[in-house]
């Protein structure tokens, strides 16, 4: 398999489920920057020109979400459980992606990647909308923590990996993540796992 990645938000999930699984998995670092994502070559391979994608034989696959699973499936591992525990898992996906991640992603996006990218300033409008909006649905995840140390079930699934995604970032991005103390207490049970603090291959600065 190979995992085209690079240093940002999407290919994180992506990185640190292949390093928590050890999949056997080449790394191929794209330096956006450098419009690497948008070649002909890759965009054969991801018509969207995001990263990541995972390629396995003859079957390519983008979407960070399904790429977590791919992962589980080809390592026989349980992150992805062949039971009803898949369905819970796919909420959390859908809402992630609707809800939580998709405001904390703002939150990710106007303070590191404008900055890193040379972008311009972070907007106070689209930083005051999206922090409240996290407050909303981190409300959510919260009691939903109550009693509970991980997502879906009594065990680490995929749901950990996805819906965590922005939290690393929390400080620098502006999350208010220390107002909700289960979601904060949940990351820090996933800051446990090396291949979470440090999910990408050496090559690279992680931003
Ligand atoms: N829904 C996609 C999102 C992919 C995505 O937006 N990736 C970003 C990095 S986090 C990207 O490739 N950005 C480069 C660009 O849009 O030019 C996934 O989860 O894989």
């Amino acid at each position: 398999m190979k995992l085209y990645y690079s240093d940002v938000l999407s290919p994180r999930k992506a990185c640190a489920v292949a390093k928590y699984l050890q999949a056997p998995v080449e790394y191929v670092f794209l330096d956006l920057a450098r419009g690497q994502h948008r070649t002909p070559d890759y965009l054969a391979i991801n018509p969207n020109g995001k990263v990541p994608t995972l390629t396995d034989g003859e079957r390519t696959l983008w979407e960070a979400d399904a790429i977590i699973c791919h992962l589980a499936l080809r390592t026989g591992s349980d992150l992805w459980p062949l039971d009803a525990r898949q369905v819970e898992i796919v909420r959390w996906f859908s809402w992630d992606l609707q809800h939580f991640t998709r405001h904390a992603g703002v939150l990710y996006f106007e303070h590191i990647i404008k900055a890193r990218f040379g972008l311009g300033d972070p907007d106070p409008l689209a930083v005051a909308d999206a922090q409240q909006q996290f407050r909303r649905y981190a409300a959510v995840l919260d009691v939903h923590l109550q009693g509970r140390r991980w997502l879906v079930g009594d065990r680490l699934s995929v749901a950990d990996f996805a819906v965590a995604v922005t939290l690393p970032y929390a400080e620098r991005a502006r999350i208010p993540l220390e107002e909700f103390p289960r979601v904060r207490d949940w990351h820090g049970r996933l800051g446990e796992l090396e291949a979470w603090r440090e999910p990408f291959p050496d090559l690279v600065e992680t931003a």
